[in-house]
């Protein structure tokens, strides 16, 4: 690492107290740029990575709300605006206990990235609360949602910087919160994505992270001469993005055998698939947030408090949350055959774990790249709304299914560039960083 780089990180250290995450992404990024700010010194006069640390915006707000016997009960809110050079500020929200500044501004930064990797007109922006949807009734998420948005809709639209889901945020808080910001602005805009069908939502959103991800790792197992018939796979989370990908995966003749929660993992010999795939819906809506009602309603092994990772399988799809696949995870992996890691979720594995992965050579993409399709799906919605045209299933998963394939390939020729062939964390880094970095040259110093 050069004296640069080691210093930058030290400054974001510094200047950022009690964001540890945000420190991982900024460092993992940073690390992969050596090269590219050597050979382009242009971007060190002009302080592009100095300046992409920094967010353009950060809003953050009280939420206060009712619960069904009359408690109140204040919430906190933020909206990071991290990037706008390539496009209207883009990324979701996320509704969970652990929410805070750091949390957001690792996954706004990571964002910048992502979005460029998309070839879409994106920036990067993320948001949410520490409010806990866990047991919470469809009123008192309806009060929250509408609560939140009276503040957040001053500061969004359509070409300014649009929202969706994340963690805790999926169709039902979307269409809360269309509603209430339809309210206060007497607009019906795609200021949001993850819509209703019915109004202004596009076909395969609900799916298209977890389909991109099987579809990148299908071209990273194709390197290598592999293919998803037959393999077997460890999933982690039973989510939004976890659901997507299973089906994807028994679709193209590959076998999951594991979900988990925050509870433990399950292990299903016999795969998931069919109406046990429809099941991770139902669990998910419960709001219970456990899934050992898999195993009490399918009859399998269900290890409390335990992650999937020492199950033998061929690849591995972490689709929970970040930090969640450690160093003694990824030796174990690697150890019982496994022979490509495709992220899901934002910043699954820690960053020794990645250092593990890339050692050994195993193939290993990070979520930057793999989990872009959710929004670059988004951005298919953007584009239908502001047509006013909605485009059939086929059209969008084909579109998906080709950025996803780009993507790898930008990955693939930009690390070999780089001198770095085969590492998809530099590919990634690298690839997302020029564009960007382009167009903030371009636009002068803002
Ligand atoms: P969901 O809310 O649908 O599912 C995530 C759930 O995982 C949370 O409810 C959380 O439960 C649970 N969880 C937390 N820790 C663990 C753990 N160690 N093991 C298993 N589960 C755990 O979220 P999504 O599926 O939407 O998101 C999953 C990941 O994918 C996140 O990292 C997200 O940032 C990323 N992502 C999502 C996209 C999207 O379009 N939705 C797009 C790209 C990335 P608990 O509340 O109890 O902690
Ligand atoms: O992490 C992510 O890319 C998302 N949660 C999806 C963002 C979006 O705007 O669709």
């Amino acid at each position: 690492m050069s004296e640069y780089v080691k210093s930058l990180i030290a400054q974001v250290k510094a200047k950022n107290p009690s964001e540890p995450e945000f420190h991982q992404a900024v460092q993992e990024v940073a690390e992969s740029l050596d090269l590219v700010l050597e050979r382009h010194p242009e971007y060190r006069s002009a302080k592009i990575l100095e300046r992409m640390v920094e967010p353009e915006r950060v809003v953050m707000f009280r939420i206060p709300w009712a619960d069904d016997q009359g408690e109140i009960h204040i919430n906190r809110g933020f909206r990071i605006q991290m990037n706008s050079a390539i496009g209207p500020y883009k990324g979701g929200l996320r509704f969970h206990p652990s929410v805070h500044l750091g949390i957001l501004k690792f996954l706004a930064f990571e964002q910048v990235f992502k979005n460029s990797l998309t070839s879409l007109p994106m920036g990067g922006g993320k948001g949410g609360s520490d409010f806990d949807p866990k047991g919470k009734s469809d009123n008192e998420v309806m009060r929250f949602c509408q609560s939140f948005m009276t503040e957040l809709f001053r500061h969004i639209g359509p070409d300014i910087d649009v929202p969706a889901g994340d963690i805790g945020v999926g169709g039902r808080e979307i269409g809360y919160l269309f509603g209430q910001f339809k309210r206060l602005t007497r607009e019906f805009s795609g200021v949001l994505t993850g819509k209703g069908i019915n109004w202004g939502g596009s076909l395969i959103r609900p799916e298209a992270t977890g389909y991109g991800v099987v579809y990148f790792a299908q071209e990273m197992l194709k390197t290598k001469g592999m293919s998803f018939d037959g393999a077997t796979v460890a999933v982690s989370g039973f989510g939004n993005v976890a659901w997507g990908a299973v089906e994807k995966v028994t679709e193209l003749g590959g076998k999951v055998i594991t979900l988990s929660g925050p509870d433990g993992f399950i292990h299903d010999k016999d795969g998931i698939s069919g109406d046990k795939i429809h099941y991770m819906l139902k669990m998910r809506a419960s709001s219970r947030d456990a899934v050992k009602d898999y195993s009490d309603k399918f009859n399998v092994p269900f290890y409390p408090g335990k992650r999937p990772w020492s199950v033998p399988v061929d690849v591995a799809l972490p689709c929970a949350t970040q930090n969640e696949l450690d160093t003694a995870d990824a030796r174990e992996l690697i150890k019982n055959g496994c022979k490509c890691v495709c992220e899901g979720a934002n910043m699954p594995t820690t960053l020794d774990g990645v250092k593990v992965f890339l050692d050994a050579h195993v193939l290993y993409s990070p979520g930057k790249a793999s989990n872009a399709g959710g929004v670059a799906t988004s951005g298919l919605e953007m584009s239908q709304n502001s047509m006013r045209l909605p485009w059939p299933k086929e059209e969008v998963d084909l579109r998906l299914h080709q950025i996803m394939r780009n993507i790898h390939t930008t990955c693939v020729e930009t690390a070999e560039k780089y001198g770095t062939p085969g590492n998809y964390v530099s590919g990634a880094n690298i690839a997302g960083f020029l564009k960007v970095a382009d167009a903030m040259l371009d636009q002068g110093l803002v």
